[in-house]
């Protein structure tokens, strides 16, 4: 299971303050924390910073890697600051993201082949949002053979279906499940993905929704998520339930992280 760090995102109050007063020792010690805590790869984003994006992305991918040894996912609307992030980055960076949109895919496309990069790819093209199972499918049946005959190993995509609020819609939990369970089916190589907390946006006690949202993804073939990795009840009930669907050989990472007081009950 792969755990993305969603913490350094300017869409946090926090995080809009420290890269707006350039806070370094903010940004690098919610880095190290989410390390710590079990984030395989740690999302940068600085949307915020309008007119100046690409050299922010830059200043934050530079003062990240000084503190921790994991990939980075570069998060940009913005095809410039995606560039510039993976300009500066060391090792095999992620991409967030790709979709069909005309526009997106030719900007975005060069720079996964250009720095060899993981890609998030979402369920999306110029229509908008998915609004079904089959619309999610239909784009990816788009997205995988586009990205496969450009020369990206299946192995270095991630499909996100998009989640959208369950306050809106009582079936949209039930259709993102789906959504995960027929692109493996279809796609089986290719890796899922997806943010946690967009479900519950509007609800209350969001973290209860999310947990229980992450343990059902991970039972129809989600193999990674974007989350809050010092949600310690969200990070245990993630290696009680890898382990419990047969994707921890002899609990050994369910052992450790006990043993290293990393999860709790
Ligand atoms: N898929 C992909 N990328 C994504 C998402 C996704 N990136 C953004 C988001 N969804 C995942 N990242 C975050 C980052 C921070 C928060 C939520 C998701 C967060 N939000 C606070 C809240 O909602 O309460 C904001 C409030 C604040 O702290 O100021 O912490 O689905 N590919």
């Amino acid at each position: 299971m792969l755990v993305v760090g969603e913490l350094i995102n300017s869409s946090r109050k926090a995080i809009a303050r420290a890269v707006a007063e350039r806070d370094k020792e903010y940004i690098q010690d919610l880095a190290r924390k989410q390390v710590e805590a079990g984030a395989h790869i740690i999302d940068v984003n600085c949307g915020t910073s309008i007119g100046e994006e690409d050299k922010v992305m830059t200043w934050l991918v530079n003062i990240v890697q000084e503190v921790v040894d994991v990939p980075l996912c570069i998060d940009s609307p913005s095809a410039e600051a995606l560039a510039a992030g993976l300009a500066a980055h060391k090792g095999q960076a992620m991409i967030n993201s790709i979709t069909a949109e005309k526009q997106r895919w030719e900007e975005v496309l060069p720079l996964v082949q250009k720095y060899k990069a993981k890609v998030i790819a979402l369920c999306m093209d110029d229509g908008g949002m998915p609004e079904s199972v089959d619309d999610r499918l239909r784009v990816a049946g788009r997205l995988v053979p586009g990205l496969v005959e450009a020369g990206i190993p299946e192995e270095d995509i991630y499909l996100d279906p998009l989640i959208k609020p369950l306050g809106v819609n009582s079936q949209y939990g039930v259709e993102a499940l789906e959504s995960v369970a027929a692109l493996k089916e279809k796609y089986p190589k290719v890796h899922t993905i997806c943010g946690l907390s967009n479900v519950s946006y509007g609800l209350p006690e969001r973290r209860l929704l999310n947990r229980a949202f992450m343990v059902m993804c991970l039972t129809r073939g989600m193999d990674a998520f974007i989350l809050d990795p010092l949600d310690m009840p969200l990070m245990g009930l993630l290696k009680a339930a890898t382990a419990l669907a047969g994707q921890d050989e002899y609990c050994l990472e369910y052992i450790a992280a006990a043993r290293a007081g990393k999860i709790k009950a």
